[in-house]
């Protein structure tokens, strides 16, 4: 079984090389930009403009990410995330170009656009991935502010969760933008995806990571085949939902891959859900993953776990829908 996604994905390769401009030739005009969750639509919103107004793939992708990141009611990206179980709030953010440009940071303090630090060690530097600290200390070099990101509501949903101090995640917080007082709110991630009228691709994920982990966690988010992977000629994909779970697989590599080898976007986002839900069993019983990807033809794929992902879809016209995600679970 193994042997054949292996051998399918290979000779799917061998047929892009062949027939990479010819794919070209047969995309559909048009420029399309889909994220993750109900508030993926704003971001969408924002990439577009900016794409219009002239930007690049790039730029749009990162003024897409943006608005979350300052968005103080959105809890887990950026201003206003919740914290981490020492009360710090720290970020995770990746920027990807399909022509092998990466930058990303992880565990970035006080800083508010995690994705532009981002794009500024993928511009600025020879690495990939910046660091706590060394990440902190970049930003600042970089000129962007210094700022408190722990909200006074933030804190005191930090407060509240030390009554008890129990770590559990809870499936499609992400959705829930005024979570009724005391309840679970944990975390929430913007991944977006956008392919050029030119059939390029860039894709984003900035996010506060999973509310109350321990210091120095890592998710998926800024891990490049685990958050986010694009690849020129084949298509993009981005995750959301407990990241461990995304990292065990390399989640968008792998549908990064099976899109590679002949699987819709839709198909290779169940495919790799599937492959969770049969690696973990129990354990994931009540556990949220999506994924979201978008391929070389501008077909839109997603899958999750549980029911209750949603994301947002804008065409070439600026039009957005918000669609529910199918999952594994009714
Ligand atoms: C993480 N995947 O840090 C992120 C959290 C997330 O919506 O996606 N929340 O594990």
């Amino acid at each position: 079984m193994m042997a054949t996604t292996r051998r399918g994905a290979l000779l799917g390769g061998i047929g892009l090389v062949a027939s990479a401009s010819a794919l070209r030739a047969a995309q559909p005009a048009g420029a399309i930009i889909v994220s993750t969750w109900d508030f993926g639509a704003a971001a969408n919103a924002a990439a577009f403009e900016r794409l219009r107004s002239g930007g690049t793939l790039l730029d749009a992708i990162e003024a897409g990410a943006m608005v979350p990141e300052a968005d103080p009611t959105n809890h887990s990206v950026g201003f206003g995330g919740y914290p981490d179980r020492d009360g710090v709030v720290t970020l995770d953010a990746i920027i990807m170009d399909d022509a092998g440009h990466v930058g990303a940071v992880a565990a970035l303090e006080d800083t508010v656009h995690a994705v532009s630090v981002a794009r500024r060690v993928m511009e600025r530097t020879p690495h990939t991935m910046l660091v706590g600290a060394g990440a902190t200390r970049f930003a600042r070099e970089q000129g962007f502010p210094k700022r408190d990101l722990l909200t006074p509501e933030a804190k005191a949903a930090w407060r509240e969760w030390l009554k008890t101090s129990r770590y559990q995640p809870v499936a499609n917080i992400e959705n829930q933008r005024t979570p009724s007082p005391g309840s679970a709110r944990d975390h929430d991630t913007i991944g977006i995806l956008a392919r050029g009228a030119d059939g390029r691709f860039a894709g984003a994920c900035t996010t506060s990571g999973m509310a109350f982990k321990l210091h120095g966690r890592v998710g998926d988010s800024p891990q490049a085949g685990c958050g986010l992977f694009v690849e020129a000629g084949v298509g993009a994909a981005t995750s959301t939902g407990v990241g461990e779970e995304v990292i065990r697989i390399a989640g968008t590599a792998r549908v990064v891959a099976s899109m590679r080898s002949g699987l819709s976007a839709a198909a290779a986002c169940r495919e790799a859900v599937e492959h969770i839900a049969h690696l973990r069993g129990d354990a994931i019983k009540d556990v949220q993953v999506g994924f979201l990807a978008l391929s070389r033809d501008g077909a839109v794929g997603a899958f999750a776990l549980q029911p209750g992902f949603t994301f947002a879809v804008t065409d070439a016209s600026g039009k957005t829908e918000v669609r529910p995600s199918p999952s594994l679970k009714t």
